[in-house]
């Protein structure tokens, strides 16, 4: 989990890293700052932001086994306290994670999310129907609200995704102005397919969501990203 965080800390261009909740968020969500963790103190009642996954995937980025009709299913996702999960690295994924990650399918996690109102407010954007390629959406946060998790499957695959846990948009009484964050690739820990185009193999019993450590999307050092979300406040 260590590694990963600073592996995300890397990837984290303008959050301040080691200090900020936004890089602890990407290593799974531990939220230990009581400024932001419970609301987001200071920061005003609303902000508007767009998200654009840019989807870098490609037979240049991951030769090995580069699967044809490349591209990333829908973006969902949610804004939302500390007391809502979408997924953590390390859990079981929920029905909605699992139905996205091998489906693509969004109803699933746009149901989970609309349950825990309050707690979460959903967000929905397209897919990039051919990758390398770009899919944008925009949100409203709220200082009730101040965090940002988000998903898509990576397709085709067994139950491979891209996404954040988590992301803290309220640091240190202030609402972010932009983020990059580098997208790798986790196993939702529900399929056991270990290639691109397996036939399906429900995991049962289910496996936890774990970062996909092996090639080609980690090289024997490093993560091999598919992608970045830029996060750009707009108002
Ligand atoms: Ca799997
Ligand atoms: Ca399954």
């Amino acid at each position: 989990m260590r590694r990963l965080a600073s592996i995300l800390c890397f990837a984290t261009i303008l959050a301040a890293c080691g200090t900020s909740p936004a890089a602890e968020a990407g290593d799974g969500g531990a939220m230990d700052s009581p400024d932001s963790s419970t609301r987001g103190a200071g920061c005003t009642e609303t902000a508007e932001y767009e998200v654009a996954f840019v989807g870098t995937w490609s037979a240049e980025t991951h030769p090995d086994g580069f699967p044809p009709g490349p591209h990333f299913s829908p973006l969902i996702g949610a804004v939302h306290d500390d007391t809502f999960d979408m997924w953590t690295i390390g859990e079981l994924a929920t029905d909605g994670i699992e139905s996205m990650a091998e489906t693509g399918g969004t109803s699933g996690l746009d149901s989970e999310v609309t349950a825990a109102e309050p707690a979460a407010s959903v967000v929905r954007g397209p897919g990039v129907g051919v990758s390398p390629g770009t899919a944008t959406t925009t949100f409203v946060a709220t200082a009730d609200t101040p965090f940002l998790s988000i998903t898509t499957m990576l397709a085709p695959s067994p139950d491979w995704f891209a996404g954040f846990d988590a992301v803290a948009l309220c640091v240190e009484d202030a609402w972010v102005d932009s983020l990059e964050l580098e997208a790798i690739l986790y196993d939702a820990g529900t399929d056991s397919g270990p290639t691109y185009l397996a036939p399906n193999d429900d995991t049962n019993p289910a496996e936890v969501i774990r970062a996909l450590d092996e090639p080609p999307f980690h090289d024997g050092s490093d993560f091999v990203p598919v992608g970045r979300f830029e996060i750009t406040r707009l108002d």
